[in-house]
């Protein structure tokens, strides 16, 4: 393994964003792949801020300069994450849930569907069910994706699907849902016609179902 993947982890876990930066473009200079470089690095450097935040090690500022970090090298990624070379496939609506504020999965994610040639819309974070609701009619979207990164807030995935319903728009759409607390299982229990535990098998998984 390239030596700078482990630097760029634990960049991550410093919070240096021209550091992050810096080694983000001498990687990919060295011909090394943008999903190495998420897989290899950045993610495994969040996975330990996650970690000593979970055990009261760090708190809420030092995680904000890492998201920094990451997201100072994810600009980085973006356009070669999102090249697509093939037309548009199809229109997909994509927001974190009413209450919560964890973005960076759900920018992943957006990436790698536009690099799948998906239409992506990104709603952005705390989105109510109104604004996936106006979206999907204005784009037209087929799909419609949600990201929770809360136990607290993940429960909203279920009111937004009932506001479908009530629309009756439900039938129209299919919906994806992701984040670290969600599990396939509970997909299914509110509702939701797909689940993927992370960016790359999204692309794959929600291109399948425009087909099925
Ligand atoms: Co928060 N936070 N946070 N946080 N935060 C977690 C989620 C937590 C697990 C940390 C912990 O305790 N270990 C914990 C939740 C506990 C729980 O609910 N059980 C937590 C908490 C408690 C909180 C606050 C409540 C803290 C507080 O204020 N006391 C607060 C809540 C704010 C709110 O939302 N209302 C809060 C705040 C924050 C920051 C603002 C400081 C910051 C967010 C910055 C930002 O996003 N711009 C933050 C961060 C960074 C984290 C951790 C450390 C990292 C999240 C992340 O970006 N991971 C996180 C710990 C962790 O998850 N290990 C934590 C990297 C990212 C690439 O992974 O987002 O999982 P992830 O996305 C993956 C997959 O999940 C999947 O693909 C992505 C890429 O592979 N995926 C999808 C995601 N969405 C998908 C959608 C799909 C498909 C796949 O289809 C549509």
């Amino acid at each position: 393994m390239d030596h700078r993947l482990k630097d760029l982890s634990d960049a991550v876990i410093a919070g240096g964003k021209e550091r992050c930066e810096a080694l983000t473009r001498e990687l990919l200079s060295a011909g090394t792949d943008p999903k190495t470089i998420l897989d290899g690095g950045l993610v495994p450097g969040m996975d330990v801020v996650g970690a000593r935040f979970r055990d009261n090690i760090i708190f809420v500022p030092e995680v904000l300069i890492s998201a920094r970090a990451m997201k100072g090298s994810l600009a980085i990624l973006e356009p070669l994450l999102s090249a697509a070379n093939v037309k548009e496939i199809g229109t997909f609506v994509i927001g974190t849930v009413k209450g919560d504020i964890h973005d960076i999965g759900k920018n992943i994610v957006g990436m790698m569907l536009r690099g799948a040639g998906f239409k992506v819309v990104d709603l952005g974070i705390d989105t109510r069910a109104e604004k996936f609701i106006a979206a999907v009619r204005k784009e037209q979207a087929q799909i419609v994706g949600m990201s929770a990164l809360l136990t607290t807030t993940m429960t909203g995935m279920k009111e937004v699907i009932d506001r479908f319903e009530q629309e009756g728009l439900r039938k129209k759409i299919k919906f994806m849902v992701g984040g670290a607390p969600l599990t396939d299982q509970y997909a299914k229990e509110i509702g939701a016609d797909g689940y993927a535990p992370d960016a790359a098998s999204a692309a794959d998984k929600f291109k399948a179902f425009l087909r099925a």
